[in-house]
């Protein structure tokens, strides 16, 4: 491992363009539970990958509302853990990196990092179902009049409100994904951290880069759909492995 880090250490130091592609589990550390992360108490009987459909919400709006409040709550009593401080600190340090998550907490914001791609989304952001001024027609819930039912009525339609996220079977914010893509076109170093890979089209976005040239650097302490195509492994939690590149790049 210390001949990986250091190797990663030398490869950023030379690097000019760094992308860094974040997953679930650069927030596993804070106690937000990844997707693989077997669901608990009231939820351990779904599946989130078909809760995360807008099939699932037509079909039953108020558990779907109702598990996104529950995540909403993880994510505001969460905190950036030592693998999203380092990473902000890395982006301060260097010409050009660029982050994107897959995420939709805003744990690297709260870590210090600007302009993060957030691919999939903001869970703390809230829009009408329909769209109907627009999309994305963002409504903020906090102020909206006291509702009892979930999920409330939109202000302006009446009909229903949905976190702000990308569920399964929708498109990626176009601007969003377009950006990445050309970020890893040009990229010199993708560091890949805590995703299993598997969810496209993000997952396809470190092969691109690769593609084009790019050494492609992991940080998962288990193998993935990335492992493959690493330059480098690093086969730690990122809250270890990233301060220690950190540490390693004096
Ligand atoms: C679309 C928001 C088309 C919601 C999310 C090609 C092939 C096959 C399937 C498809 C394909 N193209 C499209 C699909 C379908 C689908 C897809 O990819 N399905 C997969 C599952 C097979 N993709 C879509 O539906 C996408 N949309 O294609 O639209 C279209 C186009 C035009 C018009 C109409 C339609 C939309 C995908 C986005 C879905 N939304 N999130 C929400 O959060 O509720 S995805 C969600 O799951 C997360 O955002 C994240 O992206 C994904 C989970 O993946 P990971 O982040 O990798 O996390 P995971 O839990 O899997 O793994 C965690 C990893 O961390 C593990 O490897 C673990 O070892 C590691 N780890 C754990 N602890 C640590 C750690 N690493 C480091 N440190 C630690 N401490």
């Amino acid at each position: 491992m210390d001949a990986e880090i250091q190797r990663t250490a030398d490869l950023l130091k030379q690097a000019a363009r760094i992308v860094v592609l974040t997953g679930a589990g650069v927030s596993q550390e804070s106690g937000v539970p990844t997707f693989r992360d077997a669901l608990t108490g009231l939820w351990a009987q779904y599946d989130p990958q078909h809760l995360a459909t807008p099939q699932a919400f037509r079909q039953n709006p108020k558990l779907v509302w109702d598990w996104y409040e529950f995540r909403r709550g993880l994510v505001r009593n969460a905190k950036p853990n030592p693998g999203h401080c380092a990473l902000a600190q890395l982006q301060q340090k260097s010409l050009d990196l660029k982050i994107i998550t897959q995420n939709v907490d805003d744990l690297h914001e709260q870590a210090g990092a600007h302009d993060v791609m957030h691919l999939h989304g903001l869970i703390a952001e809230t829009k009408c179902f329909f769209d109907c001024q627009g999309d994305p027609t963002i409504v903020d819930l906090s102020a909206l009049p006291p509702y009892e039912d979930t999920p409330p009525p939109c202000p302006h339609c009446g009909r229903w409100l949905r976190p702000n996220v990308v569920w399964f079977g929708e498109p990626l914010p176009r601007g969003v994904f377009t950006a990445a893509r050309n970020a890893c076109l040009g990229c010199d170093v993708v560091l890949v951290i805590g995703t299993s890979g598997l969810v496209e089209p993000a997952g396809s976005l470190p092969r691109l880069a690769k593609q084009t040239g790019a050494r492609v650097i992991e940080v998962n302490p288990i193998e993935s759909a990335i492992t493959p195509i690493a330059d480098i492994y690093l086969g730690a939690p990122c809250g270890v492995a990233l301060p220690r590149v950190l540490e390693a790049m004096n």
